[in-house]
């Protein structure tokens, strides 16, 4: 199977729900009219694209109806897949990477969303784009935590840092930034804790931390990157404007995306939060962790 048809296949549950069913709905012979805009507001909010979202949508395809005069059902479509396509390419979807300097990659999110493997992933094609690598574990929570790093750091071929289960995580990140410096790292993963039980005190910790880096980097952190469960649905919303409103995310490491219908998700983390999209997960493999392409996630879904 081709990069391509991957993931088609892996966004195949979302687009069931997305694009066949607009698709339903449009081919449907129906004239232009609002019962139709209704429906495809309805299909929009159940694929999961946010209610926010849906809405202006629909607004935008009703105001583009307008100024073509289409006449016939289907010709939204076409019309549906650009206006996608226009809120998937918004913001910058490249980490802000530079060889040559360090550049700090703090990692944030709930439990479970997938952090250490994203960052086991990208510490693997980050490396192999000649980038000198480095792990941080500081979700001390949990012994399992460094240990799980640990066995993804060996895979991949790059140094770890990492204390005793307990020890403060802005030590930790302290220890790994001197150790990064003084090994000439060009990018630092730091992999934190997610519990949200204690809420504020997690959201005190990812503070402390980032006040850690800063202090000692200039222009750092690099990058924040938000890693939200596309499978969690709305739910991803809601963690998303937590975290923003603790730490400056810069981007989304969205997760998950084979076997969820949930997908549309996306929609609502570019629009609502004006939060690119950076990478997507369609599996369990290094290589199922993706650069997020715009255009050709719109085409797969679309296709
Ligand atoms: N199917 C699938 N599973 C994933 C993906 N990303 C992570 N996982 C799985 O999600 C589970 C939790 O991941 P983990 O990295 O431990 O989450 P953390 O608590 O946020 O660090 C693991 O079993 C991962 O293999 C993905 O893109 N697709
Ligand atoms: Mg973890």
């Amino acid at each position: 199977m081709g990069l391509f048809e991957q993931l088609k296949d892996g966004l195949g549950k979302t687009k069931q729900v997305f694009v066949d069913k607009v698709t339903e709905i449009v081919t449907g012979r129906k004239p232009i009219d609002d019962e139709l805009f209704e429906e495809l507001e309805e299909a929009l909010i159940q694929a999961d694209a946010g209610v926010d979202t849906s809405l202006k949508l629909v607004a935008r395809l009703r105001k583009k109806a307008q100024e073509n005069k289409l006449q016939e059902a289907y010709e939204l479509y076409q019309v549906l897949e650009e206006e996608v396509t226009r809120i998937l390419t918004r913001g910058e979807h490249r980490l802000d990477l530079e060889k040559g300097r360090l550049n700090v990659v703090l990692v944030v999110g709930v439990n479970g969303v997938g952090k250490t493997t994203s960052i086991g992933k990208l510490s693997s094609i980050l490396k192999n784009q000649g980038y000198k690598v480095m792990l941080a574990a500081a979700d001390t929570f949990r012994a399992a935590a460094a240990e799980q790093l640990e066995i993804w750091s060996r895979r991949s071929g790059v140094d770890i840092i990492r204390q005793n289960e307990g020890s403060d995580p802005g030590a930790v990140v302290f220890d790994a930034l001197q150790a990064a410096k003084s090994r000439q790292t060009e990018v630092l993963l730091i992999d934190t804790a997610g519990r949200l039980q204690t809420k504020t005190n997690l959201m005190e910790e990812l503070k402390k931390i980032r006040r850690v880096i800063e202090r000692d980097i200039p222009g750092g952190p690099q990058e924040v990157l938000l890693v939200l469960d596309a499978a969690t649905g709305q739910n991803a919303l809601s963690q998303a404007k937590l975290f923003l409103e603790a730490v400056d995310v810069t981007g989304v490491i969205l997760t998950k995306l084979d076997g969820t219908a949930k997908g549309g998700v996306v929609l609502g983390i570019q629009n609502e939060y004006q939060l690119p999209v950076k990478y997507i997960g369609i599996g369990e493999k290094t290589e199922d962790l993706r650069e997020f392409e715009p255009e050709a996630f719109s085409k797969a879904l679309f296709s």
